[in-house]
């Protein structure tokens, strides 16, 4: 059942605010999926996004398997590239990214990936990705060779997603990038968040309970945090339902 999308816009007409795990395949070993897993299910997270931007073949299913063995939690491929789409997860954030110029990431990408759509049960949901500058490269911007939009530029920022939105993209995803020094700017997130009507994504750099409220208070519907679980697991406690 593709039920994923409608779970978030019922969550968000309900006002529960959602929190995605990012577990990047290439950083995470096998056996420590359980013990990590066991973690989330205790915390308020409501997702397990897997994805990477730089991860060998067959990795990320053999973690997606792994995953869903130890969790009812949906599973969502946030992909680095085409070789990261599985069949044995819930749903595909098919991302597009629309901060940048360069058509392998608008499209060429994609196109590549449809012989593999075409025979899945995947819920793919058109997302809207879009990178904003903050204060370090990151490995977005070396991988896809395009520049994040200046977070002094707010007003290019909203209308990039608003052109995202009327695009059809169903998810807006506001990415500082993995471990950025700065998360997205609460004023950004809330321009941006008052200006579209699809639900709101934000993520990169958030490392403490105060960010995630404050992403949350100024708009995100779901915040997405890898690097701080990754550097200390012990940041769940925080977190705990
Ligand atoms: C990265 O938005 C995600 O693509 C999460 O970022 O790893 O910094 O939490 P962090």
């Amino acid at each position: 059942m593709k039920t994923l999308y409608k779970n978030i816009l019922s969550s968000i007409s309900e006002g529960r605010k959602l929190l995605a795990v990012l577990i990047d395949p290439d950083k995470m070993a096998i056996n420590k999926v359980p013990g990590f897993i066991k973690k989330v299910n205790q915390s308020r997270a409501t997702h397990i996004f897997v994805g990477g931007s730089t991860v060998d073949d067959d990795v990320t299913e053999r973690l997606v398997i792994e995953v869903k063995k130890h969790t009812k939690l949906p599973v969502v491929l946030f992909p680095g590239d085409v070789t990261q789409i599985s069949d044995k997860a819930d749903a595909l954030l098919f991302l597009s990214l629309i901060s940048g110029n360069n058509p392998e990431y608008l499209i060429g990408k994609h196109v590549q990936a449809v012989s593999k759509l075409r025979t899945s049960n995947l819920e793919v949901i058109p997302t809207g990705y879009i990178l904003v500058e903050n204060g370090k490269q990151t490995a977005v911007e070396r991988v896809t060779q395009t520049k994040p939009l200046s977070r002094d530029n707010t007003q290019q920022i909203v209308d990039t997603a608003k052109a995202g939105e009327l695009l059809g993209m169903q998810l807006l995803y506001l990415e500082a990038g993995s471990g950025a020094l700065d998360p997205v700017p609460i004023e950004i997130i809330s321009f941006v968040k008052k200006d579209s009507r699809v639900p709101l994504i934000v993520g990169g750099g958030i490392r403490s309970q105060q960010q995630l409220e404050m992403a949350y208070k100024s708009g995100a519907d779901l915040v997405v945090i890898g690097t701080a679980f990754e550097d200390d697991e012990s940041f769940f406690n925080e977190l705990k339902k």
